[in-house]
Parts: C-alpha cells; structure tokens; sequence
C-alpha cells in the first residue's frame, strides 16, 4: 500500500499526537526527520508556514495542522472512527483535544524549559532534529540555537516564575485525576482512543513522559497515566470500542472542571479580542494578551486566534445538537460548572483556515 510521510520530530507535541494516529489506525507511514534542510526544501516550500508535523499524503499533498490531517485522513480511512458517534462522548472528545493541543502546552512548556534536566536534553534533541548527521557538540550548539524561539515562547504562553509553583500544582493535580481515570479504563472513552486521547497524548507523550525529570515525575505520580501513555505510542490497531449508551466516566468531570476554569476564560476573551479585530481578514498569529488563573494565581498571556478556530469545533457540534440529543448532553452540561455557558456564547466572529494561515470573518 501506498505510504504517507509524516515529517516531524520526536521531541515534538504534535507529531507525537499525528503518530500516534497513524499507529492506532494502521496507517502505512515513513517517518521523515524535519531536518534543516527538510524544512528549507520541503516544509517552507510546500506548507508557506514552519510548523511540524506536516504530512506528504500517499498522492503527494501537503498537510499541515494536525486536526486537519487527522480529519482528512479519517474520510480515506473510516474504519475505527475516532470521532465518537454518540453527542456526550463526541462533545467531551472535542473538548478534551483542544484542552490538550492549546493549553496542556503551558505545563509541557514549563517542565521542558524550566527545569535544567529537561532543558539540556531538549537542547541536544533539538541539534539532532536539525542536523541528524552532525556530532554531539556540534548538535548541542545548533540546538542552543534553533531551541530559543521555543524556550523564549514561555512569556508568550503566560508561563512566568510567579505562576509557576501553581502551573506545577494543577499538572500533579491533574495527573492525580487521569491517573483515577485510566485505573479504571484504557483510553479517555474506553478501550479505542477518541479525538480527546490525541490532543492529550502530544503534551503528556512529547514533553512530559519523554522529557527525562517529568518522565520520572510521572511514572511516581501517576503510573496509570504512563500506562495509558504507552498504549497511545504502541496501540493495538484499530481495536477497541467506545462505551455502550454514550457513557462518559464521571472520572473525567474533575479534568473538565479543570479545563474549564483555567482555559474557559481565556477562550472567552479570545473571542472577545477576535471580534474586536481592528485588521483586514488575515488575522496575525497573536492578537492581544488575555488574563487567566491557574490554582489563584493571575497571569497574562498572548492571544491566539488559533485557539478560537480549536473552540469553534466544539461550539459548532454542541450547536449541530437537537431534539434528544441535546438533552442527553444537557446532564453533562449540569455536572461541570461553566461548560454551557461557554458552549452557548456566539462567536462574534468565526476564524478560518486558509492555505495554513488564520483568515477571520468581516466585522459586522
Ligand atoms: N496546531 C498545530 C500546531 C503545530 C505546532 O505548533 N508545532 C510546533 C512543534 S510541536 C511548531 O512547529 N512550532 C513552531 C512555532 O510555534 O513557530 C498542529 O496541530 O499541528
């Protein structure tokens, strides 16, 4: 069969989350490195944009954005779905993917930069991505310097040191409450990954499993996590089913909860600030700043508009949802503070996707 070529990183969030996709849907694949000149020939060239993972398809397309690629690929390969078909588990799927692509990164984040061990590791890991041929000196000093946009980004993010001690505090707490839920079941939604596992996976499988002091920091934690953790990076293909009657485990409202009260608002504001858009319709990258809270404690960060366009996904299947459909949603709703609200707020104006840029609707 035909193969694709994902072109990545090891060390990278999200093609951790595109590769473990790839594997639990049986997809043929080469793995290609996304070296410097990988990116100079291939992924500038091809995508306009310098984000990995970028897939050439078996027809020579290329992808760029995980979800994107996900979502194509789940129409040329239906078998084993990974959108769940009931609207609760399809609902909590969603949001849990964008909890994990766009705010999971502040943990993920703060333990690679932050933390001497991690960073020295990302550093020599970064030099063997660019230069996989070059020796171990020569990979450190390239990683010094293709690592600094990156350990630079942390300010950008919201991560500054008088948060930190509660950016730490949620993570364990957070691992506390996966690792409740995965003693008890294999994947977020039973035993086959939903859309939610991927967008956990690549801040928990990239960053903090496999970056070498949260690696240990998880396995004594939260050994249920490391567990679920390697079924995502080695699944059994295309196994595996969701519960029966559209159940969601009540292990997962505390880590709903969570989501909700330390992203919510800043989704909200996101909205707010896209809708305030004083430019023409291709919308920059960062936008503003936002306010958030993470255990009580305030800190600001950049406003993404790519955050809206992952937001978006959800509101627009909550709001797809009638009759009894969105009854059965309605007692989940009841069970985490905030969420219908949230779900309910109009987006006064819709981001989009085009050629791998964020393009965003005239103002009203
Ligand atoms: N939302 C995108 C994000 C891709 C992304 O941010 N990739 C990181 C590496 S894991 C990157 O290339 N960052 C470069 C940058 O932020 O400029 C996805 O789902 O693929």
């Amino acid at each position: 069969m035909a193969s694709h070529q994902l072109i990545g990183a090891e060390v990278s969030l999200y093609t951790g989350k595109l590769r473990c996709y790839l594997k639990y849907k049986h997809i043929p694949f080469e793995e290609v490195i996304a070296s410097r000149e990988v990116f100079q020939d291939v992924i500038i060239p091809r995508t306009g944009v310098r984000y990995i993972p970028v897939l050439i398809t078996a027809e020579g397309e290329a992808l760029q954005d995980t979800t994107v690629i996900i979502d194509a690929l789940e129409k040329r390969y239906p078998e084993s779905p990974v959108y769940p078909a009931t609207p609760k588990q399809n609902l909590i799927s969603l949001l849990l993917e964008t909890y994990g692509d766009e705010w999971l990164v502040i943990p993920a984040m703060h333990y690679r930069w932050n933390i001497d061990e991690n960073r020295s590791f990302a550093i020599g890991e970064f030099g063997r991505t660019s230069a996989p041929h070059a020796s171990k000196e020569e990979q450190m000093a390239i990683g010094q310097q293709t690592a600094k946009p990156f350990a630079g980004a942390l300010s950008m993010l919201g991560v500054a040191d008088d948060i930190v001690p509660a950016i730490e505090k949620s993570y364990l707490s957070l691992l506390t409450d996966l690792d409740r839920h995965f003693a008890l079941y294999p994947y977020l939604l039973g035993s086959r990954p939903c859309m939610g596992d991927f967008g956990l996976i690549g801040p928990l499988y990239a960053h903090l499993y496999r970056d070498p002091y949260s690696g240990r920091l998880m396995e004594a934690q939260a050994p249920n996590v490391v567990g679920w953790v390697k079924r995502m990076i080695e699944p059994a293909p295309r196994s595996g089913e969701f519960l029966a009657y559209d159940q969601v485990p009540e292990t997962l409202y505390p880590v709903l909860q969570r989501m909700l009260e330390e992203q919510g608002p800043v989704i909200r504001q996101t909205m707010e600030q896209v809708g305030n858009w004083q430019g023409g319709d291709q919308i920059e990258r960062a936008i503003g700043e936002v306010g958030f809270t993470i255990e009580g404690v305030s800190g600001t960060r950049l406003t993404f508009p790519y955050m809206q366009w992952m937001w978006q996904r959800c509101h627009d299947f909550y709001a797809s949802l009638e009759g009894e459909d969105k009854r059965r949603v309605s007692g989940l709703l009841d069970a985490i503070n905030g969420l219908d609200e949230l779900l309910e707020q109009p987006l006064p104006r819709r981001v989009h996707r085009v050629e791998n840029k964020m393009r965003v609707d005239k103002a009203q």
